[in-house]
């Protein structure tokens, strides 16, 4: 993909080129999402388990105005600890390899370079989406509409929970984006086993999801994301009362000091860390471990 000057590392390059199984990992969980040091335990976590599944894992990033598919030990390291990463969504592209900037990517970034780099598969967190208050503020992540145009699998433990939940699935449905809820018949919440709210597709094994998208290929489309909504197990969730309390002293913590843009979810996110004595930080790691695990499955039983 020299054309598009996506940078492939050499075992994407060779995995991708023999159609061996690739997971795609996004990068701004790393530098936005996780407190350090933990943040590069974890990037190293996340990739060894989707080698123990049995695909390659290929973590996303911009580089010194190089977009980057598969990282080195060092780039890794850097994302973690280098406080000059930025934040990147599919908007900021441009303008940073323009300008040779570093940054980490989003869903939005990470599902566009991902697609172009040819990987189907891909595992995050949560999702973002259209945020409570969005009346007020019109802060609906950049992720879902991306989604909307990109034939990518997505394996997350839904939205994150600090959003509007039924909006954000309602703009999801708008936007003709896929959900499979994966052993359940509910959109899971984030940090909890379930948001309450239904889906209408239920999966139960790698190779289902493998056949939805070969369906989909059969089809020659939609040309859009399916979502696999895996909850984190109901023994690591976060206490589903102790959430709720958090999680409104958060948001009425980010209103007083009048948090925008970008800043909201990493925000929202460390305050809930904080505010829960780390036992948040705790489910949303037992969430994207369970994640990364079943996008490796499902891209081994797609290679199949
Ligand atoms: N999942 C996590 N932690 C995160 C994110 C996802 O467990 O930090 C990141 C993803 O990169 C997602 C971003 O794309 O949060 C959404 O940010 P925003 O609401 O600003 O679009
Ligand atoms: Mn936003």
């Amino acid at each position: 993909m020299s054309e598009i000057s996506v940078q492939l590392s050499p075992e994407v390059r060779e995995a991708l080129a023999a159609r061996r199984p690739v997971v795609a990992l996004e990068s701004t969980i790393i530098a936005h999402g996780l407190p350090r040091p933990r943040n590069l335990a974890v990037a190293e976590e996340l990739e060894a388990l989707v080698r123990a599944g049995g695909a390659v894992p290929a973590t996303v990033a911009v580089l010194d105005g190089r977009p980057h598919v598969g990282l080195t030990e060092d780039q890794v390291e850097r994302i973690a600890q280098d406080d000059s990463i930025r934040k990147l969504g599919h908007r900021d592209l441009a303008p940073a390899l323009a300008t040779g900037a570093s940054g980490a990517t989003t869903v939005s970034a990470t599902a566009f370079l991902a697609a172009r780099a040819g990987i189907r598969v891909f595992a995050t967190g949560g999702l973002g989406g259209v945020h409570r208050g969005w009346t007020e503020t019109q802060d609906e992540s950049a992720d879902l509409r991306l989604l909307a145009r990109t034939r990518i699998t997505v394996v997350c433990a839904g939205v994150k929970s600090i959003l509007d939940v039924p909006a954000t699935l309602q703009r999801l449905e708008t936007l003709g984006v896929g959900v499979l809820g994966f052993g359940t018949e509910y959109f899971p919440g984030f940090y909890l086993a379930s948001s309450g709210e239904r889906v209408d597709w239920t999966v139960r094994t790698p190779e289902e999801v493998a056949a939805v998208m070969a369906a989909q290929d059969s089809l020659g489309g939609p040309e859009a994301a399916v979502v696999v909504a895996n909850p984190v197990p109901e023994a690591e969730q976060l206490d589903p009362e102790l959430h709720d309390r958090v999680l409104a002293d958060a948001l009425a913590e980010s209103g007083r000091r009048g948090i925008t843009g970008q800043a909201v979810t990493p925000f929202l996110l460390a305050e809930l860390t904080r505010r829960t004595g780390g036992a948040s930080l705790e489910a949303n790691l037992a969430a994207v471990r369970g994640n990364v695990q079943l996008a490796a499955r499902i891209a081994v039983a797609r290679a199949r």
